[in-house]
């Protein structure tokens, strides 16, 4: 069985500062908010909280972009803040997250202003600066054909040098160049500066984006766009392990976790070898496969191409990782949503009046009910869904559906009407639908902002039936489903954190419904897990459990479950218990 720590045991709350209390009446969320809800927060049964970025940025990538890793964004709050904010948490035995966003800064950071004065400047090389290139006509080109994630190339010409500089993301945000040992220096000690004021981890932005490979080589040809992926030649890179390996140096001076978000990445063996418990690299990674899961079936599985998500694709996810760890002794995450997705229950559930209670309890019974730590989105724990299909594109505000939307209306000469397959992707997968500000009440600005404020961007018209005061003292709520799968979560770790994982096949449970097995193998022990993923009933038969004893530990219906007969109505969730003795 896997060894135990502390950042096995946690279970991590995700906040988007922007949007999770306004304590000052600007519209925006903060720090003191965010204090301001910390008994809330311990209250669900949650200990860690993972705070995406907050510090002085200009903001053209919501903070992800930044210009001064030792500052707050003025509006969010000041250090000071964050500190008493860290000694809050520690005092009710919390622990925080920061985001650690050091693939790239923002073109305002003084290392980059330093960096683009001239070819000379000593800081010069703490980027990727590279000479044009020329067509057959003489034409300036882009050192290479790489595209940026946001959309067009991803080198940028700057007229004051001669030379463009690589930006994977958006033009204002500056790949750094790790190769350099200066600016690594640097950036470890931005690190030490947090970690001495007692953050206790980091979730590592773009993680596997930070060793590129040295030529720079053009990206394969799969279509025929001017601008090519590239990553093959940029993710999981041939220095990567070597970067890791000196930045754990500097969180074993202290007791820090670590998750690495992982892009492009998701093959068994690439991401074994950053987890993998001799490699002693990162704690956990996040695959980005099971955000992907209603992707595009074309070609590039491009993010707003047309999918559709099957409960075939989570059952094979989750057996895979579940089966890869232990094999590389090593620990993941679970998650399913984050701030760059549509809601899980949208995409994945159901956000249907009828179904939208027992949909959200099932993926609660999901994520509380795997090996790895679970990381929830703020707003999960009361059920937030998506905007609806009632808000036009102007709802829509981040960068990346925007600038998909824009390009997609050129080529269809301006014509709104015409947009209504984006829409429908928009509606599923933009990253808006993680970013909307949390629900708290059915005041106005739904508690989030105070009345007559302007919230930095919508507020889901939902939260009037859906927010926090309404289901915080109604025992059949979501909320309260998860307080007590959070519970029983603790409870039972023996089982529901350590125990052995073995999946229950499709021919026995169904295409549409997701089964497994957890077992302690100290106490024989043994949890069956069955998930309902439709919006039907199902029957199920698990014949391993016709001669055991067995309890029902939690369900999200109350009929009557038989021995091993159940009985899963719409969206269904059963968690039994068998004892042996
Ligand atoms: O958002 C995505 C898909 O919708 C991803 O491709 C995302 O850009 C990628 O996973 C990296 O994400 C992280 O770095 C970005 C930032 O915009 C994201 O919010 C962040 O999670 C650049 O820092």
């Amino acid at each position: 069985a896997s060894s135990k720590a502390w950042w096995k045991e946690a279970v991590v709350y995700q906040i988007y500062p922007a949007s999770f209390k306004d304590s000052n009446g600007d519209g925006l969320g903060d720090i003191p908010g965010i204090i301001s809800k910390v008994p809330y927060i311990k209250s669900l049964g949650v200990d860690t909280i993972w705070l995406s970025p907050i510090f002085a940025s200009p903001q053209n990538d919501m903070g992800y972009d930044i210009s001064d890793y030792r500052a707050i964004h003025a509006p969010y709050g000041t250090v000071e803040d964050v500190q008493t904010l860290i000694d809050q948490l520690h005092n009710n035995n919390m622990r925080l997250l920061m985001d650690l966003v050091v693939n790239h800064t923002s073109d305002e950071h003084a290392w980059f202003k330093e960096s683009r004065s001239s070819r000379d400047d000593p800081k010069r090389d703490w980027y990727f600066w590279r000479d044009p290139k020329f067509d057959a006509n003489g034409n300036r080109k882009e050192p290479n054909n790489w595209k940026s994630i946001f959309g067009g190339s991803a080198w940028h010409f700057d007229e004051q040098t001669g030379q463009y500089y690589l930006a994977l993301f958006l033009p204002s945000q500056p790949d750094l160049n790790w190769e350099n040992e200066d600016m690594r220096q640097a950036s470890y000690d931005d690190m030490r500066f947090w970690l001495d004021r007692g953050v206790d981890g980091f979730r590592i932005d773009s993680m596997n984006l930070m060793s590129k490979h040295p030529d720079l080589p053009d990206g394969k040809i799969v279509d025929d766009e001017p601008y090519q992926s590239g990553a093959e030649f940029f993710a999981s890179g041939p220095r990567m392990h070597d970067y890791i390996r000196e930045m754990r140096a500097v969180f074993d001076e202290y007791d820090t976790m670590t998750v690495g978000e992982l892009g492009f990445t998701n093959d068994e063996e690439s991401v074994g070898a950053y987890v993998g418990k001799d490699r002693h690299e990162l704690n956990m990674v996040f695959t980005g496969d099971i955000v992907d899961m209603d992707f595009g079936s074309d070609s590039n599985h491009s993010k707003y191409g047309r999918g559709a998500f099957h409960p075939r694709k989570i059952r094979q996810i989750t057996d895979m990782w579940q089966r890869v760890m232990p094999k590389v002794n090593g620990w993941n995450s679970v998650y399913l949503d984050n701030h760059d997705s549509g809601r899980s229950l949208s995409r994945y559930a159901s956000d249907a009046p009828e179904h939208r209670s027992a949909a959200a309890k099932m993926l609660a019974t999901y994520l509380l009910t795997l090996s790895g730590t679970p990381f929830m989105l703020a707003g999960q724990e009361v059920g937030m869904a998506n905007l609806g299909k009632d808000y036009g594109v102007e709802a829509y505000i981040d960068v990346e559906g925007r600038n998909y939307y824009e390009a997609v209306l050129k080529t269809r000469g301006g014509d709104h009407s015409k947009m209504g397959d984006v829409m429908r992707e928009l509606q599923l997968k933009a990253r808006d639908h993680g970013r909307l500000p949390m629900q708290w009440d059915d005041s106005a600005n739904a508690g989030f902002s105070a009345e007559g404020t302007k919230p930095w961007m919508t507020i889901n018209r939902d939260y009037v039936d859906w927010n926090v005061a309404s289901q915080v003292d109604e025992p059949d709520s979501v909320l309260a489903y998860w307080r007590k799968m959070l519970a029983l979560r603790k409870e039972h770790s023996d089982l529901l954190t350590y125990g052995s994982y073995t999946p229950l096949s499709e021919g026995d449970t169904g295409e549409k419904v997701l089964g497994y097995e957890r077992q302690c193998h100290e106490t024989g022990k043994t949890a069956l897990v069955l998930l309902n993923f439709s919006d039907r009933e199902q029957k199920v038969q698990v014949k391993s459990f016709a001669q055991r004893e067995f309890e029902v530990l939690v369900s999200n219906q109350d009929t009557n479950i038989k021995a091993h007969n159940v009985t899963l109505m719409p969206h269904g969730a059963v968690i039994k218990a068998s004892y042996v003795t």
